[in-house]
C-alpha cells in the first residue's frame, strides 16, 4: 500500500461511538477501533459492522478491543467514555464520576497515541475538554470538543421548521459553553443571507410576535437534549452527536477548512484566557486552526461571559478535586 490509512480510535463504545464506527466505516474514513471497558461488546459491534461490509461496499477495517494497546499509533481519538445523563439530571451533575474516566483515557492516549488529534463528547463537555488537554499535554489546536455543531444544527433544525424552508439553507450559531447557558445567536441566524428575524416579521407581520416566536426557537435549542433525555427516558441524543462528531472528524482528516462552532481554547480571543469555550473555528488538518472571532453586541456578549463564567466554575472544581 502506497498510503496509510488513518487510523480512527472511537474511545466508548455505546451509543455515539458504535454509531460512529458505523460512519466511519460505511463512508471509509479510516480504518476504526472501538475502544471500551467492556470485553466483548464492541468486538460484537465492530464484527456486525464488519460483516456489512459486503452490501455497504467498504474496504476500511473496524475491530472491537478493550487493551488500550489497540489504540496504538491512532491519528484520530473520539472520545465518549463515560456516563450519560438520565433524566433529572444536569450535564453537570456528572463531572466527578466522569472525570475519572476521562484522566486514565487521557494518560493512555498520551501513552499510545501521542500525535493524535482528540475530539472529545464526553459530558460536562468544556469541563471533560480541559481535563483531556491538561492529562495529555497536547498542544491546544490538537484537543477540542464537539458541542457546538449539535447545538447549532438543533437551532437551524427548529428554524427550519418554523419558516418551512430546507434545512440546507438554515446557517444558526450557537456559542459559549454546552449546557443551559449557551449562546444561540439570533442576530446572525440567517436563511441564505437572509436574517431569519426578518423572515418571522414578515410571516407574523408583527414584531412583538416574531420576537416571541425566535424567544422560543432560542429557549428549545437550549434544552433541545434534556428534550431528548425525557424522550428516551434513559440515555442521552445518540443520533445528531455522532453525526456533529463524524462531520469534525471528516473535516480534519480531508483538512476541510470548515469552519464551525467548536469547544477550544482560547488565549486572548473574546477577551478570555485560558479558558475552553464554544467559539467558530476553522477546522483543518492542524486541528483547530484558527479561532474565528466575531463582533458581538452587548447583550451577546453579556451572555456568552456568563455561558463561561460556567466552564470557569467546572474548571475549578475540577482543581478543587485533584485532577488538573
Ligand atoms: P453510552 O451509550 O452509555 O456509552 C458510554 C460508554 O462508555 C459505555 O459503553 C461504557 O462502557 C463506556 N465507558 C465507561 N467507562 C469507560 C472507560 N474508562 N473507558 C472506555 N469506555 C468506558 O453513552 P453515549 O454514547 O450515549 O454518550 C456518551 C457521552 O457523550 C456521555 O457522557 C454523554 O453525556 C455525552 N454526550 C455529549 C453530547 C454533546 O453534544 C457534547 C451529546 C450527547 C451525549
Amino acid at each position: 500500500m502506497i498510503f496509510k490509512r488513518p487510523k480512527i480510535a472511537l474511545i466508548g463504545g455505546g451509543k455515539i461511538g458504535s454509531l460512529l464506527a458505523q460512519m466511519c466505516s460505511y463512508r471509509q474514513l479510516g480504518d476504526t477501533v472501538l475502544f471500551d471497558i467492556t470485553a466483548n461488546f464492541t468486538k460484537g459491534v465492530a464484527l456486525d459492522i464488519a460483516e456489512a461490509s459486503r452490501t455497504e461496499q467498504f474496504n476500511v477495517n473496524v475491530t472491537g478491543d478493550h487493551e488500550y494497546q489497540s489504540i496504538e499509533n491512532a491519528d484520530l481519538c473520539i472520545v465518549t467514555a463515560g456516563l450519560p445523563r438520565k433524566p433529572g439530571m444536569n450535564r453537570e451533575d456528572l463531572l466527578v464520576a466522569n472525570a475519572k474516566i476521562i484522566k486514565t483515557i487521557g494518560e493512555n492516549i498520551k501513552l499510545y497515541a501521542p500525535d493524535s488529534y482528540i475530539i472529545v463528547i464526553t459530558n460536562p463537555l468544556d469541563a471533560m475538554v480541559t481535563l483531556m488537554q491538561a492529562t495529555t499535554g497536547f498542544p491546544k489546536n490538537r484537543v477540542l470538543g464537539q458541542a457546538g455543531v449539535l447545538d447549532s444544527s438543533r437551532f437551524a433544525t427548529f428554524i427550519a421548521t418554523e419558516l418551512g424552508v430546507s434545512v440546507q439553507d438554515v446557517n444558526a450559531l450557537v456559542l459559549g459553553s454546552h449546557g443551559d447557558m449557551m449562546v444561540p445567536l439570533i442576530r446572525h441566524a440567517n436563511v441564505n443571507g437572509i436574517p431569519v428575524q426578518e423572515l418571522l416579521y414578515r410571516k407574523y407581520g408583527n414584531r412583538e410576535k416574531a420576537d416571541q416566536v425566535m424567544h422560543d426557537i432560542v429557549e428549545r435549542t437550549k434544552k433541545a437534549g434534556e428534550e431528548i433525555v425525557k424522550l428516551l427516558g434513559n440515555g442521552s441524543a445518540y443520533f445528531s452527536p455522532a453525526s456533529s462528531a463524524y462531520m469534525m472528524a471528516e473535516a480534519i482528516i480531508y483538512d476541510k477548512k470548515r469552519v464551525v462552532p467548536a469547544c477550544a481554547m482560547l488565549e486572548g480571543e473574546y477577551g478570555i484566557e485560558g479558558y475552553y469555550a464554544g467559539v467558530p473555528v476553522v477546522l483543518g488538518r492542524d486541528g483547530v486552526e484558527r479561532v474565528l472571532e466575531i463582533d458581538l453586541d452587548k447583550k451577546e456578549r453579556e451572555l456568552f461571559l456568563a455561558s463561561v463564567d460556567v466552564v470557569v466554575k467546572l474548571k475549578e472544581d475540577l482543581k478543587q478535586l485533584g485532577y488538573i
